[in-house]
């Protein structure tokens, strides 16, 4: 060793193990990747919702907003499929509704479901006025909504990496059902469009080829101070590996380490029942947490675009993190190998000198 260097035989030993160390940490632990997520595009989402007025089905403004959501999930997707049904309870009138399903990634197999529900409530039934008239839904839809456009645009960026499917679901009449003696739409039970998409699933993917991994489904994640709860029907890994994700990026408050437990009817339901894992990633509107909960005031003022970043970071975050395609096994086993002979030699080689 002493005939082959210039330098010290101890600095030759920093040097490598810097070296080493340098390049088996990015390969190996650090992020590979950087989060685009940006808050201002998806509270400009929310806004662009609002203006087109009540997303009720059975009105333009419905119609108006599924064209826009189409026209935004198209640009940033493989292929978009509207699901078109109606609704009709009892003797009520017969409602137009649609999902919006834009894919990124055909080419894979394993499919991720991103959704949100995309219609508002028609009454404000939580409000101490005009109860019976709609909410501009900010919070409750147009939140869930701006997150998943925004971050297919982050992970259309990104899609070469990613070894599965991406689907962006915008489900439509979820938010019309009963509460405190009041019906959205008469006699419509809530996440009515969830069960509808999943009892015709069978003609958006081919069963033969195709394989669901999860269901991440995202509602009321605009409203200040956000904290997650543990809704009761999520899968525990898929909720320990999302709450994970945000406390490793700062977001222990919004994902804390001892949420409230409960159980929300929510369009996570319908998925579970027909065996994806699942998550509502929803905070405790049933205890007040957000306190426009169902009133005129969820409106724009009260969106938080912190919240909104929250969210997105940490699904493109756990995204990225998770369904990156990875180097293979053998790789992974020539870094650390490589690695250790090349800390062994000099070491050796430096104890024999001295000796
Ligand atoms: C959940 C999110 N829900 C609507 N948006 C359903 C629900 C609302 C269930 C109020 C119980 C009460
Ligand atoms: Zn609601």
């Amino acid at each position: 060793m002493g005939k082959l260097s210039l330098i010290s035989n101890e600095i030759y030993t920093i040097l490598i193990l810097a070296l080493v160390l340098g390049l088996d940490f990015p390969l190996t632990s650090a992020n590979l990747f950087t989060l685009d997520f940006n808050e201002t595009n998806a509270y400009n989402h929310i806004s662009t919702q609002l203006d087109f007025g009540f997303r009720v089905p059975g009105t333009a403004s419905h119609n108006n907003c599924a064209d826009w959501i189409g026209g935004q999930i198209g640009i940033y997707t493989d292929e978009v499929m509207i699901h078109d049904y109606s609704i009709q309870i009892g003797e009520q009138p017969s409602y137009f509704c649609q999902d919006i399903l834009g894919k990124l990634n055909t080419e894979k197999n394993k499919i991720v479901i991103l959704g949100a529900h995309w219609d508002s409530r028609n009454v404000a039934e939580k409000d101490t006025y005009n109860q019976s008239q709609p909410i501009p839904g900010a919070n409750d839809g147009g939140s869930g909504v701006a997150v998943l456009i925004e971050l297919a645009r982050v992970l259309s960026l990104y899609k070469d990496n990613l070894d599965c499917q991406i689907w962006f679901l915008f489900i439509d009449a979820e938010d019309q059902g009963y509460s405190r003696g009041m019906y959205g739409l008469e006699y419509w039970d809530w996440s009515e469009g969830s069960r509808v998409f999943v009892d015709d699933i069978d003609e958006f993917y081919d069963s033969s080829a195709e394989n669901f991994d999860s269901f991440i489904l995202l509602d009321m994640v605009g409203g200040s101070n956000l904290q997650f709860i543990r809704e009761a029907n999520s899968d525990s890994n898929l909720h320990n590996r999302i709450f994970r994700e945000g406390q490793k990026l700062g977001y222990s408050s919004a994902f804390p380490e001892n949420p409230t437990v409960m159980s929300i009817i929510d369009d996570h339901i319908a998925f579970k029942d027909f065996g994806m894992p699942v998550i509502d990633l929803i905070i405790d509107f049933v205890n007040g947490e957000w306190e426009y909960h169902h009133t005129h005031s969820d409106n724009l003022e009260n969106i938080d675009p912190e919240s909104l970043k929250i969210t997105g970071q940490t699904v493109e975050s756990y995204m990225k993190n998770f369904y990156t395609v990875g180097f293979p096994v053998w790789a992974y086993f020539v870094i650390i190998l490589g690695s250790i002979i090349l800390v062994i030699i000099p070491i050796v080689l430096l104890f024999r000198k001295r000796r």
